[in-house]
């Protein structure tokens, strides 16, 4: 039923496009033309039809190139969940409830020592075993160091060479974070970036970026920009014309056409189809919860249960075949960080939703006085601990790159123990190292180095934790 909101939303469609064609003496285009027997939803060219999930992803598990980090590691047991309220708010066992008696693996050692277990003891053991760690080091990649570095997230291989090619032409950090993570929107990596992929619940897709300058603490982001394909610049444009650090939505497109960017079209047939395929499967898997009807066997539009029941945190729908975004950091020759994301984000995710990677900390983080470091994975579940801004100030306290990455991961894991979730880490000396979690279907995860040390770029594994 066309209400009232969808006037207004038209409305201010009909502004951008004008805003739009004014700057760009274009109009904007769209690359569906409408459909017979299709019924136009409220904005773009989606098309509501009677209608698996994407298939696109990462490499496969390859053999490790240097011995593993993490041999017998055990995970944490998952906390327990209790109901606080009657309307069924759900809080997690302490962590300390968590670590039980049972023998202490490297990665619940580690947390530990990330606080959660307290003093005594068990935390000076703690202390040794991380020296131990850090003296051992990790997989190669963190041993030898060397500057400019350039590392990214995933085996994105055209993005580490544009960064690099940008630094050795003379450009700074940010520019090469910039045009690096650009590549990949302008690549559609994995699907997972840029145009064309991960279509929310009404077959949009819709981006999220951020970048940050680890000299001046700056960070430019855009989050559920829409019809604007370089989220990235966008981002920068933030920090350059602006005195904010966030723009979200509608206004974020609208601020970006002001910029000069081309307002177009995102949906691809490869988008719509999988938005169509959704359709058909009675959309399946989506995120809601708690409704009627029942989210888990039919479509919405959805309305809120009276009685909401507790969940544990799990990945659900969202599987690790559902995400890959790009993240960036970059440290020049004097030890200047930058780092940056860009992402469309999870597949069929409620519209309006933003994950971790346009916000500071999560999905990336840089300091030039420690380091940086970038995640990747269910940004839903990642946002909450930080994981970027944890790694850089274990950094500054001297922690190896490596042993940084699995500190994060290995404190979400006691909440989340099957989180699909990975970060990078690199400091201010060059040396650098990534972790992930371990689950099925994600053993191993590929990243990208860039460094005077390395005649190429060279994709790098770890195996996860
Ligand atoms: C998100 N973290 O929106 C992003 C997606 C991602 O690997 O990283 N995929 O949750």
């Amino acid at each position: 039923m066309w209400t009232s909101e969808h006037t207004q939303r038209l409305h201010f469609i009909q502004k951008l496009d004008e805003e739009h064609a004014l700057s760009q003496s274009l109009e904007p285009t769209s690359t569906l033309p409408p459909q017979p027997g299709r019924r136009r939803t409220s904005r773009g060219p989606f098309w509501m039809i009677p209608a698996a999930l994407p298939s696109h992803r990462h490499t496969p598990d390859v053999p490790m190139a240097c011995p593993a980090i993490s041999g017998n590691l055990h995970k944490p047991a998952a906390p327990s969940l209790h109901c606080g309220r009657a309307v069924g708010a759900c809080t997690a066992s302490s962590p300390s409830s968590v670590a039980s008696e049972a023998p202490m693996g490297r990665s619940e050692a580690m947390a530990a020592a990330a606080g959660g277990d307290g003093g005594g003891r068990r935390a000076v053991v703690v202390e040794l075993l991380l020296v131990v760690l850090q003296l051992a080091g990790s997989c190669g990649a963190g041993t030898t160091a060397a500057l400019p570095v350039v590392i990214n997230t995933w085996a994105f291989r055209k993005a580490t060479e544009t960064a690099w090619r940008v630094l050795q032409l003379g450009g700074s950090e940010l520019d090469a974070v910039e045009k690096g993570c650009g590549q990949c929107e302008i690549d559609q990596c994995d699907g997972s970036v840029g145009y064309g992929g991960s279509p929310d619940e009404s077959g949009e897709t819709t981006l999220d970026a951020m970048i940050m300058d680890g000299n001046t603490m700056e960070v430019g982001a855009v989050a559920d920009l829409r019809r604007v394909k370089n989220a990235i610049g966008v981002a920068r444009k933030v920090i350059e014309h602006t005195k904010h650090t966030l723009l979200v939505g509608e206004s974020a497109s609208l601020f970006a056409v002001r910029m000069g960017f081309p307002y177009e079209d995102l949906t691809t047939p490869k988008s719509l189809s999988m938005y169509s395929k959704w359709l058909n499967q009675s959309c399946q898997p989506n995120y809601w919860k708690n409704v009627v009807p029942d989210s888990s066997k039919s479509c919405g539009p959805y309305k809120r249960l009276e009685k909401v029941t507790c969940e544990k945190w799990t990945i659900s729908q969202r599987s690790v075949h559902n995400h890959d975004t790009i993240g960036m950091v970059v440290i020049g020759g004097n030890g200047t960080v930058a780092s940056g994301t860009s992402t469309n984000g999870g597949v069929h995710k409620i519209p309006g939703r933003v994950g971790d990677s346009p916000i500071a900390g999560a999905g990336s983080y840089a300091d030039s006085t420690a380091g940086g470091a970038a995640a990747t994975g269910d940004g839903d579940i990642t946002m909450r601990f930080l994981p970027s801004y944890q790694a850089v100030e274990y950094m500054r306290m001297g922690m190896d790159p490596t042993v940084a990455c699995q500190k994060v991961i290995s404190r979400i894991q006691k909440y989340a123990p099957e989180f699909f979730g990975a970060v990078i880490c690199a400091n201010t000396t060059g040396s650098y190292g990534a972790a992930c979690n371990k689950i099925p279907g994600f053993t191993q995860f590929h990243f990208m180095v860039y460094s005077p040390l390395l005649s190429q770029a060279a994709e790098q594994v770890v195996d996860c934790i």
